[in-house]
């Protein structure tokens, strides 16, 4: 048949017709399904804290923490426009709580973390526990813990949240609720999960608190930093990512949170880290010190960006993208990123160059 329609448009009119079925051919997609590389639409961000502290300030003006339930400032990658993403996988966002104030009780199922920024006095309460916070402090909300924040104290505190939010709406898997009153009832002393769990001791009997996350709640800065000054002064940094910790779940020796990798990374005065790259994108809260960070995307067309970070700064590094960090001073870096549960998957690949 010499008169008959050339295949594109007899295809057409078959994807068309099998639509209704909810039927659509494969081999239309299948690249950009499987792609030699990974696809990231995140972009490098840098957020500055001398440009994001007037807007918090100003929020802070205009909506009480009560009426906003959390008055934070959301972290949005550029990638991610109105989606409410750092990364494809995570939510952060910068959470401001003024003296006096408090962040009503509410629970779900997206675990949080909270890193303290700026300020000191306020507190937050997990699951019948208050603990004070001070800046550089990690504190964790498990999954479906109950949890509320109060500043009785005479500053301003702004910590920044870090959730697996995009992750639990990947799965569909979202559950909230409401707390009764405003406040819960304080039933545990204030440094009860540090004092049973953080000293290098588990109970023996008993059930564990938080299943599978770490039963400490708050890891105090005050420790962490004094790990990290012994291992300025005795240890040697590591190539790639200088001195690296993370924060461990006693419990299980693996990551704190079931879903999100945390760390602290120290580097030396002058120190230049070699590049490293992980298919876990990397969201960073700069401690202390002043450092460039640079981010190449080193696929077909790809930039790469320099970003000088001070205190407060906040910056993310996509899936992928090489980092190197140029410390001008003694730096200390606060991570997080979603490597558990690629590692859980198989999917985790990072690689270190000169
Ligand atoms: C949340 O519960 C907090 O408890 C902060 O402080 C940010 C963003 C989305 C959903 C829940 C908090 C949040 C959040």
């Amino acid at each position: 048949m010499n008169d008959r329609a050339p295949p594109q448009a007899e295809r057409a009119a078959l994807y068309e017709r099998m639509r209704p079925l909810g039927l659509t051919p494969l081999w239309e997609v299948l690249h950009a399904l499987v792609p030699l590389q990974p696809a990231v639409r995140t972009q490098p961000a840098h957020w500055r804290w001398d440009e994001v502290r007037p807007f918090l300030a100003e929020a802070g003006r205009l909506i009480s923490a009560e009426e906003a339930v959390r008055r934070v400032l959301i972290l949005e990658n550029p990638g991610w426009r109105g989606e409410s993403r750092i990364t494809s996988s995570l939510y952060a966002g910068l959470q401001l709580i003024l003296p006096g104030e408090v962040a009503p009780s509410h629970r779900h199922a997206q675990s949080a973390l909270r890193f303290v920024v700026d300020g000191r006095g306020a507190w937050t309460a997990v699951d019948g526990e208050r603990v004070t916070m001070e800046e550089g402090d990690f504190i964790i909300t498990p999954a479906m813990a109950w949890h509320e924040h109060g500043n009785d104290g005479g500053q301003p505190v702004t910590w920044l949240d870090g959730l697996d939010i995009p992750t639990v709406a990947f799965f569909e898997a979202g559950f909230a609720e409401n707390g009764s009153a405003a406040r819960q009832a304080v039933t545990r002393v204030e440094g009860d999960s540090l004092a049973r769990y953080g000293q290098g001791l588990l109970p023996v009997e008993g059930a564990r608190r938080f299943g599978a996350t770490s039963p400490i709640f708050s890891y105090p800065y005050a420790r962490s930093r004094e790990a990290l000054a012994h291992l300025l002064r005795h240890g040697e940094p590591e190539a790639a990512h200088g001195h690296r910790v993370r924060y461990v779940n006693p419990a299980t020796g693996g990551w704190a949170m079931p879903t999100i990798a945390t760390w602290l990374q120290a580097l030396p005065e002058r120190h230049a880290t070699q590049r490293s790259r992980s298919t876990a994108g990397r969201v960073y809260s700069v401690v202390e010190g002043r450092a460039r960070l640079t981010i190449a995307d080193d696929r077909p067309g790809g930039a790469s960006v320099g970003f000088d970070v001070g205190p407060r700064d906040h910056v993310v590094v996509p899936p992928w993208h090489w980092l190197s960090i140029d410390a001008e001073r003694e730096t200390v870096l606060f991570g997080f990123s979603d490597a558990p549960l690629q590692q859980a998957a198989g999917l985790l690949r990072e690689e270190t160059a000169a």
